[in-house]
Order: C-alpha cells, then sequence, then structure tokens
C-alpha cells in the first residue's frame, strides 16, 4: 500500500443510537418506489452532480472507477433515445421475449410504450468501462465491473432517492444505441439508463411486496 492514510472520517454510534440510525435508513429506504409516471417538472443540475458524487465513491475494483454517467437534459437527445428504446422494446414484447418472462411482467404493466423518455426532465445512462484507454492508446484492464458499476448505481439510486426524487431503472435490451446517440467509445457497455424526476401527480404504482427477513436472509 502506498503512503496510507489515517482512517479519521469512520464514526461508532452507542448501541441504541446505532439500531436507530439504521431503522430510519429502512424507513427511508422502503418509501422508494419504482416510478413509471414521470411529471415534466424540471430537476436541479447541483442535485443531480451531488449524487452523482456520491455514486462515484462506491467501492470497486481496485480502485479504477470503471464508470461513466451520461446526463441528459436536452429534450431532442431524449426524444432520440425514446424512439431508439421503443424500436428495441417493440421487438422485445413482440418477438424476443419468452411467455414466461412476459407472464412475469404482466403485474407491472409494462409495455413498449417509453414516454417517460421524453417527459421526465433527466436521464442518466450508466456506462461500464472494460478497461480505460490511454490517450497512448494503452489499455489498463478494470476489475469487477458489473459488480461496481452495480453498487455504483445503488448508490445513485438510493442518493437520488434521499434527495426526494423519483427513479426508474430502465434496461431496453440491446443498449447499444446509446453508445451511438450518446458518443460515447464502443468499448463502453450501456449498462442502464436512469430516468430521474418528480412522479407525476395521479403516478400509480403496482402493488408489490417485499420478500421477508427470513426469506432473505440466512443466520449461522
Ligand atoms: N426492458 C423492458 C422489459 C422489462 C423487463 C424487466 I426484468 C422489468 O422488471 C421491467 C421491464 C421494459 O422496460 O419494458
Amino acid at each position: 500500500m502506498s503512503d496510507p492514510i489515517p482512517l479519521t472520517q469512520f464514526r461508532t454510534y452507542a448501541p441504541d443510537v446505532m439500531a436507530q440510525r439504521a431503522t430510519e435508513f429502512y424507513t427511508q429506504m422502503r418509501r422508494r418506489r419504482t416510478v413509471r409516471d414521470f411529471s415534466d417538472r424540471p430537476v436541479e443540475r447541483r442535485v443531480i452532480e451531488t449524487c452523482l458524487r456520491t455514486a462515484g465513491t462506491a467501492p470497486n475494483g481496485a480502485n479504477l472507477q470503471p464508470w461513466h454517467f451520461v446526463v441528459v437534459e436536452d429534450q431532442a437527445v431524449k426524444r432520440r433515445i425514446r424512439q431508439a428504446a421503443e424500436a428495441e422494446e417493440r421487438e422485445f414484447y413482440a418477438r424476443r421475449a419468452p411467455q414466461d418472462w412476459l407472464d412475469q411482467l404482466a403485474p407491472l404493466g409494462t409495455d413498449a410504450r417509453k414516454p417517460f423518455l421524453e417527459i421526465a426532465p433527466c436521464l442518466i445512462a450508466i456506462f461500464a468501462q472494460p478497461y480505460a484507454l490511454q490517450p497512448d492508446g494503452r489499455k489498463i484492464k478494470h476489475y469487477y465491473v458489473s459488480e461496481s458499476v452495480g453498487i455504483a448505481t445503488g448508490f445513485l439510486i438510493a442518493a437520488l432517492h434521499h434527495a426526494g426524487l423519483a427513479t426508474l431503472t430502465h434496461t431496453p435490451s440491446p443498449m447499444h444505441f446509446l453508445n451511438e446517440i450518446l458518443e460515447r467509445p464502443g468499448y463502453e457497455r450501456a449498462y442502464l439508463l436512469l430516468v430521474v424526476g418528480y412522479p407525476a401527480e395521479d403516478a400509480h404504482v403496482p402493488r408489490i411486496t417485499k420478500k421477508p427477513l427470513d426469506e432473505i436472509a440466512t443466520f449461522v
């Protein structure tokens, strides 16, 4: 390790305070819902920037930070993304998706129409970088890319929710059109498109439940 510095920022809490903090965070996070009905109310750039900084603090392979975030606010670019995404989604719903996948999606009520891609004020396209390209053309391999970008995306979603913004994790498949529209290098992999904004006045969400603790965790 090169020139380690003392860990000064870690905070410890009394047991009750710790338990209360855990509960408060859970209470806050369980209020997050994936939203599909967005309003066109604008979001402040500085909030998005701070949430992206939070995403950038995520633990990741060898601290190579194998991600890039493209924030789309331009209406014309959003329209192009909507058109390309809907073209893929029409294929998905009409042909590509096997029936059992469609059956699983039915309760969510999703289909190939993605108006939120134009209505929401902000789209964040998240790209994963399998390697970094140096100016001299040398490649620096990245490690645990999917894990790293997944964790950073989780931080981002939590940060946006904490700030009071709604999100939708959208994964049109395939997503290579994002490289073209957003002019990202071909070696970057479009990982996820995060729709960000405020819910519409009359937003509805599916009636769903989360698995209880004893189903998702085992203590040995
Ligand atoms: N990408 C499609 C289908 C879809 C797939 C899953 I898994 C979801 O949880 C939701 C939708 C779409 O966005 O409609």
